[in-house]
């Protein structure tokens, strides 16, 4: 690839580094593509997106402040508060549409649904969450969605986390998948609604993120 090439679509290329379904340790319907994307070049649009649309600690419908800070982009927004989950048009802190997806995000994404078995992903949310030490999120299923027929795609930049993915109850056993800086983990079909997590994040430094993870999940709410 010339030049040129390289600085039109930076970070549009798609790893056969995947680990899918036929490895025994990975549960049926997940995928996981180490060294997936670009990640410098996502960091890049998704500091556009937190420009607009800050990130924030968002509330639990049982009161408590979530210990991971939170943004959208896309045409809808997931969003926690005392009145319970949703999906929202409107950033509640801002008033305003939650910033477009960068194209960048989405064609990253759907290259790495479609790498996966999704040929057809199309995502109109993506949650950013971005994590400090000691920062973790509770297992939890992704069912604010209406289609679980769709995927779910989660990139990961900065920090390396322990995620962790168990049954389709959450006192399942759970298995624990390292992540770090460029891995994207697909889980859909049989795997689309089975509980996970990610552990507290180990304080470390990485040259992108600093002291930080972010996580991208796309997803397809309407
Ligand atoms: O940070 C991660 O790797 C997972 C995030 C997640 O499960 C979510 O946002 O629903
Ligand atoms: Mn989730």
């Amino acid at each position: 690839m010339n030049k040129s090439e390289k600085s039109i679509q930076p970070s549009l290329f798609v790893s056969d580094d995947i680990q899918a379904t036929a490895r025994e340790d990975l549960p049926e319907g997940v995928a996981l593509i180490h060294h997936a994307f670009d990640s410098s070049a996502m960091l890049d649009a998704v500091n556009t997106v937190i420009e607009a649309a800050p990130l924030r600690h968002m509330e639990t419908p049982g009161g408590s402040r979530m210990s991971v800070a939170m943004s959208n982009c896309g045409s809808l927004g997931w969003v926690s508060a005392r009145g319970g989950y949703a999906y929202s048009h409107i950033d509640p802190k801002t008033g305003l549409a939650w910033p477009a997806m960068p194209a960048l995000l989405r064609e990253t994404a759907t290259a790495l649904a479609k790498r996966a078995g999704y040929p057809h992903f199309a995502p109109d949310a993506c949650l950013i969450n971005r994590y400090e030490a000691g920062a973790q999120m509770g297992l939890h299923q992704d069912r604010d969605e209406k289609d679980f027929s769709q995927p779910i795609a989660s990139l990961s930049i900065g920090l390396p986390a322990k995620f962790i993915i168990g049954g389709l109850k959450r006192r399942d056993a759970v298995r624990s998948i390292d992540l770090n800086d460029g891995d994207a983990i697909i889980f859909g079909s049989a795997a689309r609604l089975l509980f996970h997590g990610v552990r507290p994040l180990k304080a470390g430094h990485h040259a992108l993120t600093s002291d930080t993870r972010i996580n991208l999940t796309f997803r397809v709410a309407r």
